[in-house]
């Protein structure tokens, strides 16, 4: 009976107070804006964040982990540097991962087509495929987008 008492109590309780949790991958071509993105989300939806000045933010080296929850989920961001001889160890991180978002700057005309071989690159040393849970940020959306731009992000 106690026993019983307690797997209903503790059932319970995850269900109220335990999210679910998924890994999201930020990847792009360095300088790109993911680490700026990152930021940005988690000033949005973490109301205790007092998000860090976007002038302070330089290039990552390594990985910058940051979480932040929407409703019942809790979203674990992995900010991967989008250098080029930091590009490899992308395809580690994806196994483990539910969602991946791939962020273009879509003012850089000059780096669209590297920003496509990366990705190229990346979709086959993972067996990576277009999910659900993929999505693509067209970053800087605060600047004017190059003409004729647009089709090129499809
Ligand atoms: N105007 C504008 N500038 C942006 C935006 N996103 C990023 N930047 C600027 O672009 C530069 C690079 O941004 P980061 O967020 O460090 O880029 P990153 O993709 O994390 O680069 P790596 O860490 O090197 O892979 C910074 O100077 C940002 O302030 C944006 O949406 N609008
Ligand atoms: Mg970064």
């Amino acid at each position: 009976m106690v026993a019983t008492m307690y797997t209903l109590l503790s059932g319970l309780y995850k269900y109220v107070f335990q999210k679910d949790e998924y890994c999201i991958l930020i990847l792009g071509l360095d300088n790109a804006g993911k680490t700026t993105f990152l930021e940005q989300s988690k000033t949005r939806f973490s109301k205790n964040y007092k998000g860090m000045s976007l002038s302070k933010i330089t290039t990552t080296v390594g990985l910058n982990i940051g979480t932040v929850d929407v409703g019942k989920a809790r979203l674990m961001f992995w900010d991967l540097g989008g250098q080029e001889e930091l590009q490899s160890l992308w395809d580690k991180y994806y196994a483990e991962c539910h969602g991946v978002i791939y962020v273009i700057d879509s003012t850089d005309e000059e780096r669209l087509s590297e920003s496509k071989r990366a990705f190229d690159g990346h979709e086959r040393g993972s067996g990576w495929r277009p999910h659900p849970g993929a999505g693509q940020q067209a970053g800087r959306g605060d600047l004017p987008l190059h003409p004729g731009h647009q089709d090129r992000l499809q």
